[in-house]
């Protein structure tokens, strides 16, 4: 949770890691504007791979948990933090253990891994208004795509990894990974069916997610994915997972099984860029 002694141990913690895996670490330090007016002390932090090479692709979570279980059936919990372990740090956890195996086997284009803080400080449940702030939410990937850290950086694509560890996880097709880069998706989606990975990533789109795609493509114009667990109704809307912005966003949650496959799949998407 931004400003907090565990979020700064988390950040050393994480640089530390990539630095172990070999990676050239870059930070960038921003105090951001929450919605209440709250000044964040962030920090997005970059690790990369081939850094000479012009072609790369940039992968991304986001490391920040939230500071408010606003989803939790107990009011009680409303104003306390979560742990994140699916929202946020499976994809932080799989994207380090992709930078393990970057370590020993070079890819062909470069690549970037960004871990986005402050995307989940958004405006919450009990706030008196909830129109109009989507903007509060990836303050994080909206500063970083304005200000790159490296001058007019480009990548071929992105992969955003977003709530990918929960079991029996389903990974529907994101309307604005979609809008914006359909061939990547469907690249994704037919890596992962000749993997036999169809159970986990099925050929239906469903609605669109305000996430840190949206900034690295609107803003940066980097073609981008969300690859997002979402649970679609039956009236053409979605929700997150069970345990969403409550309490019970634990380890007991995290299954070794779907962050094996996501992991195993965006491997084979980068392995594969010529
Ligand atoms: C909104 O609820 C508007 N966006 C969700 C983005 C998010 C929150 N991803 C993880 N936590
Ligand atoms: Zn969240």
């Amino acid at each position: 949770v931004p400003n907090t002694p565990e979020h700064i141990a988390c950040g050393d913690y994480l640089v530390s890691e990539l630095k172990r895996f070999g990676a050239e670490v870059q930070e960038q330090k921003a105090v951001l504007t929450a919605y209440d007016g709250t000044k964040l002390n962030a920090r997005n932090i970059i690790g990369s791979y081939g850094a000479d090479k012009k072609d790369r692709v940039l992968l991304f979570a986001h490391w920040d948990t939230r500071p408010y279980s606003d989803h939790d059936p107990n009011p009680d919990n409303h104003r306390k933090p979560l742990l994140g372990a699916n929202d946020g740090a499976s994809g932080v956890g799989v994207l380090l253990e992709i930078a393990r195996a970057l370590q020993s086997t070079e890819t062909n284009v470069g690549v970037d891994i960004i871990f986005f803080d402050a995307e989940d400080y958004g405006t919450p449940v009990f706030a008196k208004t909830q129109e109009g702030t989507d903007h509060t939410w990836c303050l994080g990937s909206q500063y970083w795509a304005k200000n790159p850290h490296v001058p007019n950086y480009k990548a071929r694509f992105g992969i955003l990894l977003d709530m990918v560890g929960a079991e029996g996880a389903k990974f529907y097709k994101e309307y604005y990974s979609e809008k914006y880069a359909k061939n990547i998706v469907e690249k994704v989606w037919r890596i992962a069916g000749q993997m036999n990975h169809g159970k986990y990533f099925i050929g239906k789109e469903v609605g669109g997610i305000t996430d840190d795609h949206i900034p690295v493509n609107e803003i940066r114009r980097i073609p981008s994915i969300d690859i997002i667990h979402l649970e679609p109704d039956s009236d053409g809307n979605h929700s997150f997972f069970h345990s969403w912005h409550t309490q019970k966003d634990d380890m007991s949650n995290i299954s070794r099984e779907t962050l094996s496959v996501v992991g195993q799949t965006v491997l084979e998407v980068i392995y594969k860029e010529k």
